[in-house]
């Protein structure tokens, strides 16, 4: 009898305790991580009770090529997801939906047409992905919209409710115009609405291949607010910021009330993507409701490497790739929550795109980022792991200007950028065996 009682108390009290850790943190996602789903635990992912590191390629296009007919290629995705998984590729970061754009180089076909007009054919070929990627035991983390112009994304939300297409950034040249108009979005209250339901329309789909809802489904690893939300251009205004900050919260709040078990995270670049301001990016990823932190790496686009001159601007890629990684890592420290590298790049040699150019200085690359991350690994820091940007795998570029047109084969590059600038191949096999070690070496720490 005593003992019973004894047991009973203990457990009162296990559950007490278990309660208030969930509790502890309003809408975080998550318990301890023993039904497959991802969560944090102590700065760290865990997955059935063990910490779970993401080893990670961007694949912006997976759920296009699950479409069936002929947008899509599921006999090339499978293909595609069996080479990742072979070499230890556990998640994919992968757009969910995109806007339907009249702009130069966005995506065509697109899931949506307009608010509430959504293609069933590219919304299958999202529910074929994460069938495919369950039945391999892999995650996904699916972005909900996009700063940037190429999958329509928030100018294009705002072109619905305004009824004007968006300046087009390719043709003018004026990303500082674009990006001021680009964060006009968060303060939209129709374009919020049409959002918001896409947002809810996915969250609670019923998957036609599997008959999982997505609400129960964890393969998802986690909702992602967008691909690279920024405030506004450098310029950014403390209205902006603060504008920013708020968005982030309510959105991340919103997917939580309506799933409560996934993790919701941001896209954001980092510190660069905040205006510069690392006390915003802190203070936007502070949301109780955003559960981890992500930031990306673009020595060549932020200035601190030139292709053309490797050797001579490599010294400075590194330490300021290093010292990036550094910033966000202390600041992952203090707000206690997991940093995802989720996107680096680096271009073939000289900055070719052809298939045939070198990768000696993207392996370079790659080999560096990844003794960081596994050093960060290794000494038990706020780090959840990686994406590389990303997986071209079977895809090839059609044309002789690595442009990319309707119906060509979809690479890990958008169509706004040269086919071929940052996809890694099948083909690519020194990149490939890189990817391979490092995954071995990141899952020997997941215990
Ligand atoms: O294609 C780009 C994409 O828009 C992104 N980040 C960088 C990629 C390469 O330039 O999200």
């Amino acid at each position: 009898m005593k003992k019973s009682i004894i047991l009973l108390a203990g457990a009162v009290l296990l559950a007490a305790a278990a309660l208030a850790s969930a509790q502890a943190v309003p809408g975080r996602a998550g318990g301890a991580g023993h039904d497959g789903f991802v969560s944090v635990k102590d700065s760290h992912f865990v997955q059935h009770g063990k910490t779970y590191y993401v080893v990670g390629a961007n694949a912006w296009y997976a759920a296009y090529l699950g479409a069936d007919g002929a947008v899509g290629d599921r006999a090339r995705l499978e293909r595609e997801l069996d080479s990742l998984k072979a070499i230890g590729v556990n998640n994919l970061r992968v757009l969910a939906v995109s806007e339907a754009s009249e702009l130069k180089h966005a995506i065509r076909p697109a899931t949506s047409a307009g608010p509430g007009q959504h293609d069933e054919t590219l919304l299958a070929g999202l529910d074929y992905l994460l069938a495919a990627l369950a039945r391999r035991d892999m995650t996904v983390v699916l972005y909900l919209n996009n700063f940037w112009q190429w999958s329509g994304g928030m100018t294009q939300y705002l072109a619905w409710v305004e009824g004007k297409a968006p300046l087009d950034p390719d043709v003018s040249n004026d990303w500082a115009g674009y990006m001021t108009k680009a964060a006009s979005f968060y303060r939209n209250a129709r374009a919020q609405a049409a959002y918001r339901a896409t947002i809810a329309k996915l969250v609670t789909r019923v998957n036609t291949v599997n008959g999982v809802r997505y609400l129960d489904d964890p393969v998802i690893l986690s909702w992602q607010l967008a691909n690279e939300p920024r405030p506004g251009n450098l310029q950014t205004t403390d209205r902006q910021k603060r504008i920013y900050r708020k968005w982030i919260d309510a959105t991340a709040r919103f997917i939580h009330q309506i799933d409560p078990r996934h993790m919701v995270s941001s896209g954001s670049e980092g510190v660069i993507g905040s205006g510069g301001d690392a006390r915003l990016y802190a203070r936007a990823h502070a949301s109780p409701y955003v559960d981890y932190l992500t930031c990306h790496l673009w020595p060549k686009t932020w200035g601190w490497f030139d292709p053309k001159q490797a050797s001579q601007s490599w010294d400075k890629a590194l330490r300021m790739s290093r010292s990036y990684l550094d910033t966000h890592i202390a600041i992952a420290r203090r707000l206690r929550k997991p940093l995802v590298l989720e996107e680096f790049g680096m271009e073939r040699d000289d900055g070719a795109f052809g298939i045939d150019a070198g990768t000696a200085v993207r392996d370079r690359f790659y080999g560096e980022v990844f003794a960081l991350i596994e050093g960060h690994a290794q000494r038990g820091d706020p780090i959840g792991g990686y994406n590389f940007w990303g997986w071209g795998g079977l895809g090839r570029a059609a044309n002789s200007d690595f442009w990319w047109l309707p119906g060509d084969p979809l690479t890990a590059d958008p169509p706004q950028e040269q086919q071929g600038l940052y996809s890694v191949f099948d083909s690519d096999v020194s990149t490939v065996a890189l990817i391979a070690a490092s995954a071995r070496r990141m899952h020997a720490l997941e215990q």
